[in-house]
C-alpha cells in the first residue's frame, strides 16, 4: 500500500534552478568581483554536480576561470567556494521572497490531496535547509505548516545525490520501508538516488533526461484543465488528458511494485 510521498525540491516542487540559483550564483560572482557568468547551457551541464558549494569547486577545478589575487592559489578554493555559496544562498532567499519562484503545475494540488488522504510526506534534497525553508514559506505560506514529516536537506547526509543517502534518511525518519513510498524527482541524478534507495519514482521534467528506470515521466504533474504532458508511461496509469493525482499514483505504485 502507498503510504508516503518523498519529494525532491529544486526542479520538482519549483523551477528553482535557471531563474533562481543560477541568477543568485551570477550575482554572488559579480559582487565578489569575479568576471564569471554561468549561462543557461553551462549551468545545465554544471547541474550534474549536486550541491552549490560542490558545483563552484567543480567549476574552479575543471574550467579554471580567471581569479584575482590570493584566490589564484588552489589551497584557497574551498574557502572561496564557501563564501560564494553563502552569499548565493542569501541572494537566492531574496529572489524567493520576491515571489519570483512559483511552484510547478500540480504541486500544490498533489501536496494537498496527499495530506487530505493521510499520506505521510517528506523532502529529500541536496539543497541547503535554509533554501528549502525559504521556498516552502513563500510558495506555500500557511499550507506548509506540518506538511512534511521529514525534511532531509544539504549536508545532513554524507553523500549527495546520485547517492541514495538523502532518500534512505527520509525513509528512516518516515519510519517506513521503501516499498510503501514513492519518490518524485526531476533529474537523472535524483532518479538514480531514489532508485538506489529502492523507490518507485515519478519524474516531472521537460529536460531530455535520460530517465530510464522511472515508473512515469511527465513534463509536469498537471492540474484541472491543464493535462500532464506524458513523456513515458510504461504502466499505462494516466488516461489521455489526465493529471498525476493520488489515484494515478496508487495505480502506478501497485503496478510497479507488482513487477518487483
Ligand atoms: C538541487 C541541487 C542544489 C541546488 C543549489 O538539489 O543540486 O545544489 O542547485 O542548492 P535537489 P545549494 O534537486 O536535490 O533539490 O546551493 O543549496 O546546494
Amino acid at each position: 500500500m502507498l503510504r508516503a510521498l518523498i519529494w525532491d525540491v529544486d526542479g520538482t516542487l519549483a523551477e528553482t534552478e535557471i531563474q533562481g540559483h543560477r541568477v543568485a550564483f551570477n550575482e554572488a560572482f559579480a559582487a565578489a568581483g569575479l568576471p564569471w557568468c554561468w549561462d543557461e547551457a553551462l549551468y545545465r551541464r554544471l547541474l550534474q554536480v549536486a550541491g552549490g558549494r560542490e558545483r563552484i569547486l567543480h567549476y574552479l577545478r575543471t574550467a579554471r576561470p580567471p581569479l584575482p589575487g590570493r584566490w589564484r592559489d588552489p589551497a584557497t578554493w574551498e574557502e572561496l567556494a564557501r563564501r560564494l555559496h553563502r552569499d548565493k544562498n542569501a541572494r537566492y532567499a531574496r529572489l524567493v521572497a520576491e515571489g519570483r519562484i512559483p511552484l510547478r503545475p500540480g504541486v500544490r494540488r498533489l501536496l494537498a490531496e496527499a495530506r487530505a488522504a493521510g499520506l505521510r510526506q517528506a523532502v529529500a534534497t541536496t539543497t541547503s535547509p535554509e533554501n528549502v525553508e525559504a521556498l516552502l514559506r513563500h510558495a506555500l505560506g500557511a499550507e506548509a505548516e506540518g506538511l512534511f514529516k521529514a525534511v532531509v536537506a544539504g549536508d545532513m547526509v554524507p553523500a549527495k545525490k546520485p547517492a541514495p543517502d538523502a532518500y534512505l534518511l527520509a525513509l528512516e525518519r518516515l519510519g517506513l520501508p521503501a516499498e510503501a513510498c514513492l519518490a518524485l524527482e526531476d533529474t537523472p541524478q535524483g532518479l538514480a538516488a531514489a532508485r538506489a534507495a529502492g523507490l518507485v519514482t515519478v519524474v516531472t521534467s521537460e529536460e531530455p533526461g535520460p530517465f530510464s528506470g522511472a515508473a512515469l515521466v511527465v513534463g509536469h504533474l498537471g492540474d484541472p484543465g491543464r493535462p500532464a504532458p506524458v513523456r513515458d508511461d510504461p504502466y499505462r496509469v494516466l488516461a489521455a488528458g489526465g493529471m498525476v493525482d493520488l489515484a494515478a499514483l496508487r495505480r502506478l505504485h501497485r503496478a510497479a511494485r507488482g513487477r518487483g
